[in-house]
């Protein structure tokens, strides 16, 4: 087990959770929100202000940095931390989820995947010891397991055998990685929508011992009540004192609603996609800021917002950049939006903290039902 990274629980609110994720980098609050930076950067961010956002920590992807600009690269040049100017913690994902997304002609077999880049074609060979190393050479503080994310919907022999097929991968991840001080490995479960299926990946993950973790498999078109009806039992199968991930999650309300069943970390694309494509969201819900009816709109997209959008400028500001296609409007929507996203989880972990989650999502529920005014 990891030595210098340790997670302390502060309090808990029904199955709500709240702490600190300690690690040689600095401290993760969560439940904690990490915005993607795949390529090497939070597109249209610099680091500064993704950290002025209120992120503790950043995703970044095997996949995408073994590609281009590949991690002995990046290791010959000091790291992804030095490379992107990062220096507080980053967790990479493990390859084999953007491998099946992504990439083509790809051929699973029980060594590993092979498959062709979705840049130039090249042949390419990942494992659970290649993706262990090139998490290492990028300097990755929170490893992931290398895993296969069972499609949805899959029949329950077929979902069972790639279960199973990721659980041996998992052993092989803890055993390539070996014993890295200040560094974690986290555990990956999946069991798509199968309980019993949930359960043994579980045990197996124990039985291995992990830093962490994922609650994997999960948003991948089962939609918000299948999602919900796993997570109402799959994190209680994790243990209690390791931090627990949902991946690639989500909506506001799909957070909010991982949060109070007992997940403490997640990642999404959404605020920094939608933000490039003139999406705003807030308290009251989403606001397409291409819409005409923003065009002589003087008031902030948000007026109880402090990012630099809302302070700064007008719908019909943001409105006229993001129609013409103007590099501002990718920029100002996305911190307006990675804003929004952390102060969610500020205002959740301190809602936790006081026993107020159950009101506070109350008052985040009843906001949304007005709509954008
Ligand atoms: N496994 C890995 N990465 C992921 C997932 C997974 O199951 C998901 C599922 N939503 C997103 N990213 N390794
Ligand atoms: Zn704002």
């Amino acid at each position: 087990m990891a030595t210098g990274f340790s997670f302390t629980l502060a309090a808990t609110d029904g199955r709500a959770r709240t702490g600190v994720i300690t690690t040689p980098r600095g401290e993760i609050r969560t439940p904690a929100f990490m915005p993607v930076g795949t390529a090497g950067t939070v597109k249209a961010m610099l680091p500064d202000s993704v950290r002025a956002t209120g992120a503790d920590i950043l995703l970044g992807n095997t996949y995408h940095l073994m590609l281009r600009p590949g991690a002995e690269r990046v290791a010959r040049l000091g790291g992804l931390h030095k490379f992107m100017n990062w220096e507080r913690p980053i967790l990479t994902d493990s390859g084999g989820f953007q491998v099946m997304s992504l990439s083509s002609l790809r051929k699973m077999t029980e060594e590993g995947v092979t498959f062709s880049s979705h840049i130039d074609g090249s042949k390419h060979v990942l494992t659970p010891e290649r993706s262990m190393e090139i998490q290492r050479l990028l300097g990755s503080d929170i490893v992931m397991a290398f895993d296969e994310c069972t499609p949805f919907p899959a029949a329950q022999d077929v979902s069972l055998e790639s279960m199973r097929r990721s659980m041996r991968w998992a052993r092989r991840s803890r055993d390539a990685f070996g014993d890295r001080l200040g560094h974690a490995l986290f555990g990956i479960q999946q069991g798509s929508v199968f309980r019993e299926q949930r359960e043994e990946s579980a045990e197996a993950l124990k039985a291995v011992g992990f830093d962490g973790y994922a609650v994997g498999g999960l948003a991948v078109g089962e939609g918000q009540g299948q999602m919900f009806d796993v997570l109402n039992y799959a994190p209680g199968m994790l243990p209690d004192d390791k931090p627990r991930y949902l991946m690639g999650v989500g909506k506001p309300d799909d957070i909010v609603g991982a949060v109070k069943r007992g997940i403490d970390m997640m990642d999404c694309v959404l605020p920094s996609r939608s933000g490039r494509t003139g999406q705003a969201w807030t308290r009251r819900g989403q606001v397409n800021l291409r819409n005409a009816r923003h065009a002589d709109d003087p008031r902030p997209v948000d007026e109880a917002c402090s990012c630099p959008a809302c302070r700064n400028y007008s719908r019909a500001y943001l409105h006229h950049v993001v129609r013409a296609n103007e590099m501002i409007a990718g920029m100002l929507l996305t911190w307006h939006n990675l804003h929004y996203f952390q102060e969610i989880m500020a205002g959740m972990r301190e809602a936790i903290s006081k026993g107020r989650f159950a009101s506070w999502e109350n008052d985040f529920q009843s906001r949304r039902s007005e709509g954008d005014i």
